[in-house]
């Protein structure tokens, strides 16, 4: 078995629906368990200010889904939630990035582990945190010292 962290996200048609769907989905995955869920976060945007504040959370797995296999999981959740995109950044229904799968580093065209960009962002480390406070990121240190270096800090709770 192996443990995925995964970053939740969502800014449009109501985003506390699209999250607790999420995790009700994620609890049904075959061959895997919902360990742990963190509350809801809102955080403004990261990227183009014109459009709605997210909504963002983290869940972990328990799976014997290999990482590929899991992204597929997640892209087929995504698009049952009418998951519509327009712009590169813009607002979106429902996101679900595979930020951790054990200490595995990789770098695949459909996949790269850890998630790019998850050390830098508030709205990814503070839920992680809340679930996991002593997790350490493959390559860049504790989750902790990486939330303190954070240059934008929005990412507040909310239930
Ligand atoms: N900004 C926030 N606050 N939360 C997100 O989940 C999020 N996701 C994205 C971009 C557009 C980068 N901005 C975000 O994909």
């Amino acid at each position: 078995m192996s443990r995925a962290w995964i970053g939740l996200g969502s800014n449009l048609e109501q985003p506390r629906r699209q999250l607790e769907q999420a995790f009700e989905a994620l609890a049904g995955l075959a061959e895997s368990e919902l360990l742990a869920r963190s509350s809801l976060y809102r955080s403004a945007p990261m990227g183009p200010a014109d459009q709605p504040d997210y909504l963002n959370a983290v869940a972990l797995l328990q799976t014997r889904l290999e990482p590929l296999a899991l992204l597929d999981q997640l892209q087929a959740i995504e698009n049952d939630q009418g998951r519509r995109r327009e712009r590169r950044w813009g607002p979106r229904t429902l996101d679900l990035d595979l930020l951790l799968y054990d200490d595995l580093v990789m770098d695949h065209p459909r996949l790269r582990l850890p998630h790019p960009g998850m050390a830098e962002r508030d709205f990814v480390l503070l839920p992680l945190l809340e679930i996991a406070g002593d997790l350490e990121i493959p390559g860049q240190g504790k989750a902790s010292r990486l939330l303190a270096k954070c240059q934008s800090r929005t990412a507040e709770k909310i239930a």
